[in-house]
């Protein structure tokens, strides 16, 4: 039996089990022809692994097929690994993946270490290839959809594969063992219980992949699902588009999930226009982590890349959230709460239209807010427009696509925004001062986005890395600000608010870490003793819109 070796190169720890290569090994192992022939070995290592050492890994397997799996984040490291491949001995190298799915000609062309690119979804194709392989591997390709591969000096490409009609036909990794011992001492993994996306964004590769949506059978899902909790795995990242697109289903695994117990978090990607108070009551019986994309709020640049938004339908979506008492606006762990995603520098935004988006959010008060400049992915409707010249983009191709430059943003503007990210990735989603900053832009008359973007550019003046920067760091530079800005009477008061707030953080951080009936109370005890005594501020909020939030309704119930 030949091995055939599957590789991930992964870009973080927290996902260094890769779904793909289950699949593809799954698949690959159910068919006893394929049993027979190989057998499907899979290594993941981290992208930063020395290119020598990946080649070397590659050498020392002996396998005469290898498999590499691309994305932006490690295409450059699978690239740099191919040209450290000895020229004698060489196996045959198939790259696959979302990165190679658009060009696989290109691919093939710059990386003469490659024989082969798979285009799209990858497990009927992988079967195939090892079959044909089976024999020679100089077997023709010919009647292989989904290939694009070497004939002497040309490149041939067959047709697109269709996807997968009935996922049912595609194997759990997880059921039928194809991670063997890893899955036991792991962390976080991924599942799936659908592929593909009804929406239409151009930004982003989906609509260009799979646009129909296709279910894994329920069963199956809650089958896999009870193996991996058995497991004792501590997170599920479940990697859906919109895991409430079918509100029905999402509740039915969302109350089986309960039922299962377990202490496991939950992350779920959801379409905030589509929550409703049912989904909330279901969610807030899990330890959940949600990531909410927003995007923009801004109806001409949403237009443009043809994805669609409701103010009150998304505002009310995310407060049955906060409302359903599983929010806690100051959580302190990394992953746990409700995350809004923003872009920044979609077509026609203007810094201004970008900092009313972050506004309309700050207003929310959801436990993150996930900022990040917008990428012009291969693939993409937009890449396609950016090529033409409109909007004018310019991307760095070394950064994952980046966006560097557009028709409304300049460079210097585009610096800003990133001062304004680390700020909020630094005050918000770090430390959690939501409060104190809320605080400070309403004493200073000014929007939530104008004290961020001056804190921004005060953490680049100080030129200290914003990871080394901790609360006192903060409480000064706001202090500062206050001042700069002519408030002596805020800039005595602004590190007063922080440490209470501060505080509340530390209580919350300690409930959360070691969840107990003493921890709860001493949370309510103490989130009542600084409102009311330790001047801590409100969280912010728009003045008409109802209360949602968690603390205040926390604080009634005590
Ligand atoms: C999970 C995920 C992440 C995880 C990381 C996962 C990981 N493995 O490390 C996190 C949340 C960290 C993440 C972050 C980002 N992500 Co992301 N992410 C995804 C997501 C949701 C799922 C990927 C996945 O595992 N899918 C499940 C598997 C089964 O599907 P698949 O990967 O397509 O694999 C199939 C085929 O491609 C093929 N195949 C894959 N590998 C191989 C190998 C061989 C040999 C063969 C034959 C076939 C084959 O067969 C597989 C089975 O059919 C996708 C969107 C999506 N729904 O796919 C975006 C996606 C991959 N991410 C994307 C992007 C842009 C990002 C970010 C840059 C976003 C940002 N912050 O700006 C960051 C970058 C992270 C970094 N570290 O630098 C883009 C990637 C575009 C690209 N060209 O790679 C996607 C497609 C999102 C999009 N909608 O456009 N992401
Ligand atoms: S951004 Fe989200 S909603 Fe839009 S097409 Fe992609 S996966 Fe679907």
């Amino acid at each position: 039996m030949r091995k055939a070796l599957l590789i991930d190169l992964y870009a973080l720890p927290e996902y260094d089990v890769s779904l793909a290569l289950g699949y593809l090994k799954a698949f690959a192992d159910a068919v006893p022809a394929v049993r027979a022939a190989w057998d499907v070995e899979l290594l993941h290592l981290p992208v930063a692994t020395p290119p020598e050492e990946v080649a070397a890994a590659v050498q020392r397997s002996g396998a005469p097929l290898v498999g590499f799996s691309c994305y932006s984040w490690n295409i450059r490291e699978v690239e740099r690994a191919l040209t450290r491949l000895p020229a004698k001995g060489k196996p045959f190298v198939v790259l696959g993946g979302i990165e190679v799915t658009p060009d696989p000609e290109g691919y093939l062309k710059k990386n003469r270490n490659a024989d082969m690119v798979v285009f799209g979804e990858g497990e009927e194709t992988f079967r195939d290839v090892l079959l044909r392989l089976s024999g020679s591997m100089d077997s023709p390709m010919e009647g292989v959809a989904g290939v694009c591969w070497r004939e002497g000096r040309r490149t041939r490409k067959n047709a697109p594969r269709p996807p997968i009609p009935d996922l049912a036909t595609v194997p759990s990794p997880y059921l039928s063992d194809s991670y063997g011992p890893l899955l036991r001492n792991q962390d976080r993994v991924m599942v799936e219980t659908a592929r593909g996306c009804p929406y239409t964004c151009t930004f982003c590769f989906e609509p260009r992949g799979f646009a129909r949506v296709r279910s894994f059978p329920a069963a199956r899902v809650k089958e896999e699902l009870a193996c991996i909790v058995g497991e004792g795995v501590r997170e599920v990242a479940f990697l859906d588009t919109n895991f409430n697109m079918d509100r029905r289903r999402a509740v039915e695994i969302w109350d089986y999930l309960r039922d299962l117990g377990g202490r496991v978090r939950y992350a779920f990607e959801l379409r905030g226009e589509l929550l409703d108070e049912a989904q909330a009551r279901s969610l807030s019986g899990l330890d959940y982590f949600a990531e909410i994309g927003l995007q923009s709020i801004h109806k001409r640049s949403l237009d443009a890349v043809k994805r669609w938004y409701e103010p009150d339908r998304f505002a009310g979506g995310l407060r049955a959230l906060l409302g359903a008492g599983i929010y806690r606006p100051c959580a302190a762990s990394a992953h746990g709460g409700v995350a809004v995603d923003l872009m920044m520098g979609l077509p026609h935004e203007t810094t201004a239209d970008i900092f009313a988006s972050f506004d309309f959010v700050f207003a929310l008060a959801p436990s993150t807010v996930i900022l990040t400049m917008t990428k012009i992915l291969p693939g993409t409707e937009l890449y396609d427009d950016a090529v033409k010249g409109k909007f004018r983009y310019e991307f760095d191709t070394g950064a994952q696509y980046e966006m560097t430059l557009n028709d409304t943003l300049s460079r210097k503007e585009i610096v800003d925004l990133k001062r304004f990210q680390d700020a909020v990735e630094f005050a918000y989603n770090r430390l959690h001062a939501v409060r104190t900053m809320a605080w400070v832009a309403g004493g200073l008359k000014v929007p939530p986005s104008e004290v961020f973007l001056d804190l921004g550019r005060r953490m680049a003046e100080a030129g200290r890395p914003a990871a080394s920067l901790g609360v006192d760091d903060l409480s000064a530079l706001l202090a500062a600000l206050c001042r700069a800005r002519g408030d002596e009477r805020l800039a005595a008061a602004v590190g007063g608010r922080l440490s209470a707030e501060n505080l509340l953080v530390v209580l919350q951080k300690n409930r959360e870490a070691r969840p107990s009936w003493w921890r709860n109370l001493l949370f309510r005890a103490g989130f009542q003793f600084l409102s009311r005594f330790a001047g801590l501020p409100p969280l912010p909020g728009p003045a008409a819109a109802p209360a949602p939030r968690g603390e205040e309704a926390l604080a009634a119930s005590a």
